[in-house]
């Protein structure tokens, strides 16, 4: 076995569109293997950090198509660029959540993701690249841009080789990644050294679980005759983490996850637990299409940050999931016992949180969409528990949101409230009491999915001069806006969502075009920044209902007024040629 290589420059020219969306570089696997793509962003990277000589960072992926040839590419850039140690979850799996809590846990340099999430796998499907940096959160924009940057100038990547000098060959295609094990090469230019640790995938993270929240109260509720629970993996990255934590620590029954294996094209499914794409879990939930209906149904998206809650029949909007969990978490969850400080979401999302928020007496934070703007309020303790309508839900305890902590947090809830009583509560019971004391935030999102970019373009530009135009009617300042004359209810904010980050003063301009109306109702329009081709738009409508009385209607019934005036004055459907959206959540 060779145990030393060579490092070798190699020369390369910039590739276009290399640029860091909402989360990572997501693009086609063809694209991923065109010469030189990869090789050019992770150089990009690491010329964009300080301090990586010697450092040690981790690397795994979602388990996706086409992960463990970019991570044996990463890992002879690594030792190329001077990294001292790569830790890769064996056979390169690490679910994003986990991935943050080795970063913590170890206290690493940071670490590279490989997930394009909720996108679809396989060769003809997507592939992304994430760099987290050491509080185990998304690299801020100021790493990003700074990578984007060195992908414009790039003129050569220095690589691992053999002894002999050969480009071709990996001189660590020994290190076998289903073995857990350390192996320890020399580079022969300059006597140092370079270690490939392949870990435990879960380790780390389940034991962070596990000191969060009371497994034995959740084994008992498990153990509870009146309830049963249903996880779907949906081929994703969770289904082990799933059975470790549902089934051997639990105690769950060995069927209750379904599409518990991880397949590298995740069985040909869009791995994104929402209504539409989760639509088997969803009619196993409902008590009408199955008589064995379980208590609770929850999912996991391809890489294990999102989730998505269901009780008997009932769905959980994101939006209330994270205002519920916010409610009880200090009386619920014993990591939150000594209280919480803050929360945040993202700016689409539901004010549902806000009222906790206010009811707590605690700060309220609104930043725009992605992850990586919660860290900064995470890392100065002013939000414990974040947000995202987008199925994402997390907490302090890492810097990505974690579809499994939601799952356990709903867990305890139900065991909470179902304490002392003969009967379990159901989900449907949680929330409705909750409407009846915050009130009810109805919400719904419409994706129109690859769009041309253009046509997009055509509505976000025709958008602004609506803006501009409501805004320019004002004699005062605050006077109500029309948005159209047939509406009555007024507009008070038309505006291009800009946020400042309250603890570094860093600005995010342009995050989304809101209508906020006189009666808090709120319509919302933002392009995606997770597509792999074509543009995606984003239609958020929301609308908050205090009478009880009021609370019992679908989403859809309840919007309609807003959601058709959207529709109208946006023109969407003229510029997009799109009658219907192609997601509904
Ligand atoms: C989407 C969601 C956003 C989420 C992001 C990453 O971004 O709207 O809330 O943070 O995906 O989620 P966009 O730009 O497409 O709207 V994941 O599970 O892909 O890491
Ligand atoms: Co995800």
């Amino acid at each position: 076995m060779a145990s030393t290589f060579k490092v070798a420059p190699v020369p390369t020219t910039p590739i276009e569109g290399q640029k860091t969306g909402t989360s990572g570089l997501r693009k086609k696997v063809v694209v991923f293997q065109q010469p030189n793509y990869l090789h050019n962003w992770v150089q990009s990277l690491f010329s964009s950090l300080e301090a990586l000589k010697g450092s040690t960072i981790a690397l795994g992926g979602d388990g996706r198509y086409w992960n463990k040839e970019a991570i044996r590419i990463i890992c002879r850039l690594a030792a190329g660029n001077g990294v001292g140690t790569v830790k890769i979850g064996q056979n390169g799996i690490l679910c994003t959540p986990a991935m943050s809590a080795v970063i913590r846990s170890q206290k690493l340099y940071g670490g590279i993701i490989l997930t394009a999430s909720h996108n679809p796998g396989g060769p003809t499907n997507d592939l992304g690249i994430k760099y987290n940096v050491s509080n185990g959160g998304p690299a801020p924009e100021s790493v990003t841009s700074r990578i984007f940057a060195n992908t414009k100038s790039i003129s050569e990547y220095s690589i691992a080789t053999l002894p002999d000098g050969t480009t071709e060959d990996d001189p660590f295609a020994s290190v076998d990644l289903s073995v857990k094990g350390t192996t320890t090469f020399t580079n022969e230019t300059d006597s140092s050294t370079f270690t490939i640790e392949v870990i435990d995938s879960a380790d780390d993270y389940v034991n962070l679980l596990r000191s969060m929240f009371d497994f034995e109260k959740l084994s008992a509720l498990f153990a509870r005759p009146g309830f049963s629970f249903l996880f779907d993996a949906m081929s994703g990255v969770t289904g082990p983490y799933g059975r470790r934590i549902f089934i051997e620590l639990l105690g769950g029954k060995s069927d209750c996850v379904m599409r518990g294996e991880t397949l590298e094209d995740f069985g040909g499914g869009h791995p994104d637990p929402n209504l539409t794409y989760a639509a088997e879990l969803v009619a196993k939930c409902d008590p009408e299409q199955n008589p064995n209906a379980p208590d609770m149904g929850a999912a996991s998206d391809g890489d294990g940050d999102r989730n998505m809650i269901l009780g008997k029949g009932f769905f959980v909007t994101p939006s209330d999931s994270v205002a519920v969990i916010a409610a009880k978490a200090v009386e619920a969850i014993p990591y939150f016992s000594k209280g919480l400080s803050g929360v945040a979401r993202s700016m689409p999302t539901a004010g549902a949180l806000d009222r906790v928020a206010k009811g707590l007496g605690i700060e309220m934070h609104e930043v725009p969409t992605g992850w990586k703007y919660f860290g900064n309020l995470m890392d100065a303790g002013r939000a414990q528990i974040c947000g995202e309508e987008s199925f994402g839900t997390g907490s302090d305890h890492v810097r990505e949101k974690d579809g499994i902590f939601a799952i356990l947090s709903w867990l305890s809830i139900i065991a909470y409230e179902s304490e002392g009583k003969d009967k379990v509560v159901s989900i449907e019971e949680i929330v409705t009491e909750h409407w009846k004391k915050y009130g009810r935030n109805y919400f719904s999102r419409y994706d129109y999915e690859e769009v041309e970019t253009d046509a997009a373009n055509a509505v976000m530009s025709h958008l602004d001069d609506l803006q501009a135009k409501m805004n320019a009617a004002r004699t005062t300042p605050d006077e109500p806006m029309v948005i159209d004359p047939t509406f009555e209810t007024k507009v008070s904010v038309a505006d291009n969502f800009a946020y400042v980050d309250p603890v570094d003063g860093s600005e995010a301009k342009g995050q989304g075009r809101r209508f906020v109306f006189s009666d808090g109702s709120r319509v919302i329009f933002r392009l995606s920044g997770t597509g792999s081709s074509g543009a995606t738009i984003r239609m958020y409508v929301e609308r908050y209902e205090a009478d009880e009385a009021g609370q019992k209607e679908g989403a859809q019934v309840a919007l309609k007024p807003f959601i058709d005036l959207a529709l109208r004055v946006s023109k969407l459907q003229e510029f997009t040629g799109r009658e219907k959206p192609t997601v509904i959540t």
